[in-house]
């Protein structure tokens, strides 16, 4: 199936299909894109935003730990102040960065949730409370390849946290996401189906391993990147979150830093509807749920053993000489996140 340039062949009729299914699918800077979400005005637009020193993105292939490291960092610059948090959904204290927030929809979509605030469905933070827990940092998160970043991000103006996950997982969480995610056409893709165009990275963000790999070289020459890995924070949460205070030069005392870290355990998270994306139009959690199983190693349960095979010689091609690795099983099970505190 791979080629000896690493290529794999995915046949003409299944990319095709791929979209066809996706709504408003279109090509841009050699990406699919979809077309309910981002505009290639939206894309060109934000190249020139100008970030601030204290900023933060959070970057990432889709299904890595988004969510997750969005939370956590949510939670640190809120001063570990996780009651002020559960009153406002995820995506108001960490947006979209390439949403195109100039179509009707969004703007429909805001109006309804301002709406059930009025009518007191949604929590509402009161006025004090909201100068109370101002954030320290102004927070977003995207999936835009690394070229395609705004260029002040690019030149360092502002902190970008990067999370990735072993491609295996990632693929299998990926593959359930286009069945639930209304904007990628809940697509009723196979398994068998989807895997060939994940390995070959003819979907939406292109290939794990071209977003992954310059998004680590990067990182290994630029004071202003933190790469962080899915299965290191699944091993020890406590570790990660020093690292995210050290490289944002935040401290969090003992009791806020326990705070953070149980309000964003997979349980805790999973049960927040402030953090588990429910009721966000763009899902559809009656197929599959956004916090899904959070594990290391679900793969297992997907790959056969040729698709294995395939994938562990593609891995090994493109990961060669990048002093990159990741786990593709728990050492041990992993029953619960490790929590030193
Ligand atoms: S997205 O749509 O790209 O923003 O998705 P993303 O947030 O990157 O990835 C979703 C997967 O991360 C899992 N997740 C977690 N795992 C462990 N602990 C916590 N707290 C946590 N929060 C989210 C989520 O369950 C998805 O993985 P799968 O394997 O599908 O369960």
């Amino acid at each position: 199936m791979m080629d000896g340039n690493g290529n794999i062949k995915v046949p003409e009729e299944l990319k095709a299909k791929y979209l066809f299914r996706l709504p408003q699918a279109y090509n841009f800077a050699d990406y699919i894109w979809p077309g309910l979400l981002m505009s290639p005005q939206r894309i060109l637009a934000i190249r020139d935003i100008e970030f601030q020193p204290s900023d933060i993105i959070i970057a990432s292939y889709p299904k890595s730990g988004t969510t997750w490291v969005s939370e956590l960092v949510s939670a640190i610059v809120h001063n570990g102040d996780t009651e002020a948090i559960k009153a406002k959904r995820q995506h108001e204290r960490v947006p979209w960065l390439e949403l195109n927030t100039d179509y009707a929809w969004v703007k429909l979509y805001d109006f309804w949730q301002s709406a059930q605030k009025a009518l007191g469905y949604s929590p509402t933070v009161k006025e004090e409370d909201e100068k109370k827990s101002k954030p320290v940092a102004r927070v977003w998160f995207t999936h835009l390849p690394l070229e395609l970043l705004p260029k002040s991000a690019l030149e360092g103006g502002c902190r970008i946290i990067y999370v990735s996950r072993n491609p295996k997982d990632n693929a299998v969480s990926f593959f359930h996401f286009h069945q639930m995610a209304r904007f990628l056409g809940q697509q009723t893709t196979t398994w068998e189906e989807f895997f060939p165009l994940y390995a070959s990275g003819d979907i939406y963000c292109g290939s794990w391993f071209e977003h992954v790999l310059s998004y680590w070289t990067f990182s290994r020459v630029n004071k202003h990147v933190l790469f962080l890995k899915y299965e290191d924070m699944k091993k020890d949460l406590s570790r990660e979150v020093s690292n995210i205070c050290d490289f944002i030069d935040f401290d969090l005392d003992n009791e806020a830093r326990k705070r953070v870290i149980h309000h964003c355990t997979f349980d805790t998270m999973k049960n927040n509807r402030m953090a588990n994306r429910e009721g966000v139009w763009l899902f559809n959690q009656a197929r599959s749920k956004f916090m899904r199983k959070g594990v290391v190693g679900d793969w297992k349960n997907y790959f056969t053993v040729g698709q294995s095979e395939i994938f562990d010689q593609l891995y090994s091609y493109k990961m060669k000489g990048s002093n990159l690795d990741y786990e593709f099983d728990p050492e041990e099970p992993f029953e619960g996140e490790k929590t030193k505190l």
